[in-house]
């Protein structure tokens, strides 16, 4: 899979692709991301990326021109067209569905927007898929696109050196109810024991208990992710 990654702020992206994980997939092929800073693409001697709202307001919208040239000419750097995604507060929220749907693209072009957006025209005329991390208020598209690549990327077949994994987590689209609680030594601390039955030996019997406890746990903080069958009981949608 290749990404590449438009963004004003390049230097935030190594720290984070250079993460045990998804280095390794780079280094074996897997994965690569490429980043390209937007202010490369200005035509004017004062470079500039962005210019001031029509109609007023405060801060500064991203530049049309810019953008969508800055967009071509990435589009040029591979053979692969790229699915174009922009990261903004009013995109489609971020779920496991939409990474499993991302994960089997080839070639990812992620934007990230700064200020108060890009000019609407980048989304009429290049008609990028859009999408949001979820409902709070954050700095720039950066951080999002972090989020997208290191989600999608999990999913890689060869990524995760344990194949398992994927499917037993919460959230694949076909495990939606959460984790149960883990526990390592000390079978005691400060009072608080690991429960009797997961040191039982009883794997059929543990096995159940981390079902009923997961279930459990998701009815009390995540109700939203549990239907109601016929018999009035909840279950995983
Ligand atoms: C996102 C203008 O740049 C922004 C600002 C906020 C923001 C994003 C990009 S992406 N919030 C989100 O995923 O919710």
């Amino acid at each position: 899979m290749r990404f590449d990654v438009v963004t004003l702020f390049p230097e935030m992206f190594p720290g984070y692709l250079s993460q045990s994980l998804l280095n390794k997939a780079i280094e074996n092929g897997l994965v690569s991301v490429n980043l390209h800073n937007l202010r490369d693409w200005t035509k004017d001697k004062h470079q500039s990326v962005d210019d001031r709202p029509f109609g007023g307001g405060p801060g500064m919208v991203l530049k049309v021109d810019t953008t969508v040239e800055c967009v071509e000419a990435v589009q040029r750097m591979a053979e692969e067209p790229a699915h174009v995604a922009v990261l903004t507060p009013s995109g489609r929220k971020l779920d496991q569905r939409i990474v499993e749907e991302l994960s089997t693209k080839r070639r990812i072009m992620l934007l990230c927007g700064r200020y108060e957006g890009f000019d609407q025209r980048v989304f009429d005329i290049l008609k990028p898929d859009e999408l949001s991390i979820g409902d709070y208020i954050i700095n720039g598209g950066e951080v999002a696109a972090m989020v997208v690549i290191d989600a999608i990327v999990r999913l890689i077949p060869g990524v995760l050196g344990d194949e398992r994994s994927n499917k037993e987590d919460s959230f694949s689209s076909e495990n939606r109810i959460l984790e149960f609680a883990q526990y390592t030594r000390p079978r005691e601390y400060r009072g608080h024991e690991v429960p009797e039955v997961l040191l039982s030996g009883d794997h059929p019997r543990i096995a159940r208990w981390r079902q009923e406890q997961s279930l459990a746990r998701t009815k009390e903080r995540r109700s939203d992710l549990l239907d109601t069958n016929d018999d009035g009981n909840a279950e995983p949608k």
